[in-house]
C-alpha cells in the first residue's frame, strides 16, 4: 500500500471510528470497538474497499498508534466525538503537562481556560515537542503549559489514552502558565503586560 493510500484508510478509520459511524451503517460498543469484519464489508460497500491486510499495515504503522485492533474487533484509541467509554484508568499526572495550538485561539483560552471543544476532553502532551507538532496543524505552533500536578491535587481527574494522549475535562486559565515573552514587543510598550497570559 502506498503511503497517501495508507494516508487515506486512516483518515478514513479516524472519520468513522471517532465521529461518524452510522454513516457507513456500522455501530460502535460503548467502549468504542466495532467488528473488523463488518466494518471491511461496510466500508467496501460504501465505496471504501480495502483488505484485513491493509487494516492491519495501518493500524500498525499509524505514528501516533490511533488504533487498537485486537483480534475481530478495532476501536479508535482517543479522539471521539460520538461517546464512548474508553475504560481509562484515573491516574496522577505529571507536574507539568503541554497543549499545543496556535495564537488566534489565546484570547478566548486565556478567559475559559482549555475546554474540550468538539471532542469529549482537552487532550494535552506529555512533551512539549509533541504539543509543538499538535499546534502545527493549524498554523505557527503555541505551546501552552499546564500546571496539571496542581490541577490533579485540586481535584481534576486526569486519564492517559493508549498512545500517551494525556485527557481532562478542562483546564481552567489559573492552571496555565505565562507564556515566555514573544520576540518583538510590538510598539506602545507592552512589554511585561503579559497579565493573564
Ligand atoms: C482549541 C490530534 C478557543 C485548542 C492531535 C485546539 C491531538 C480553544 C482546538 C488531538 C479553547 C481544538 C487533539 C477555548 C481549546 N477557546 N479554542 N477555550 N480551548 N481550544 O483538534 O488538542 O491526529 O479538538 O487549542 O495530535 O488540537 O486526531 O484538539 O486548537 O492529540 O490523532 O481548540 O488530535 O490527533 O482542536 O488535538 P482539537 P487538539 P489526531
Amino acid at each position: 500500500m502506498r503511503p497517501r493510500q495508507a494516508t487515506r484508510l486512516s483518515k478514513y478509520l479516524s472519520l468513522h471510528l471517532r465521529h461518524a459511524p452510522d454513516q457507513i451503517g456500522i455501530t460502535l460498543d460503548a467502549q468504542g470497538w466495532t467488528s473488523v469484519e463488518t466494518l471491511i464489508a461496510q466500508a467496501a460497500a460504501h465505496g471504501f474497499p480495502f483488505t484485513r491486510e491493509e487494516l492491519a499495515r495501518v493500524v500498525a504503522d499509524s505514528d501516533k498508534r490511533r488504533f487498537t485492533l485486537d483480534g475481530d474487533r478495532i476501536r479508535a484509541n482517543q479522539g471521539h466525538t460520538v461517546p464512548v467509554d474508553l475504560g481509562l484508568e484515573f491516574l496522577a499526572p505529571p507536574e507539568r503537562l503541554y497543549h499545543g495550538t496556535v495564537d488566534r485561539f489565546l484570547p478566548a483560552i486565556r478567559t475559559e481556560g482549555l475546554r474540550p471543544m468538539k471532542r469529549h476532553a482537552v487532550h494535552l502532551s506529555a512533551d512539549p515537542e509533541t504539543a509543538t507538532r499538535v499546534g502545527a496543524r493549524r498554523g505557527e505552533p503555541v505551546v501552552l503549559t499546564v500546571r496539571a500536578g496542581v490541577l490533579h491535587r485540586a481535584g481534576h481527574r486526569f486519564q492517559r489514552s493508549a498512545n500517551g494522549v494525556w485527557l481532562t475535562d478542562s483546564v481552567p486559565p489559573e492552571a496555565l502558565e505565562p507564556l515566555e515573552p514573544g520576540p518583538a514587543p510590538t510598539a506602545g510598550g507592552a512589554a511585561g503586560d503579559r497579565s493573564g497570559s
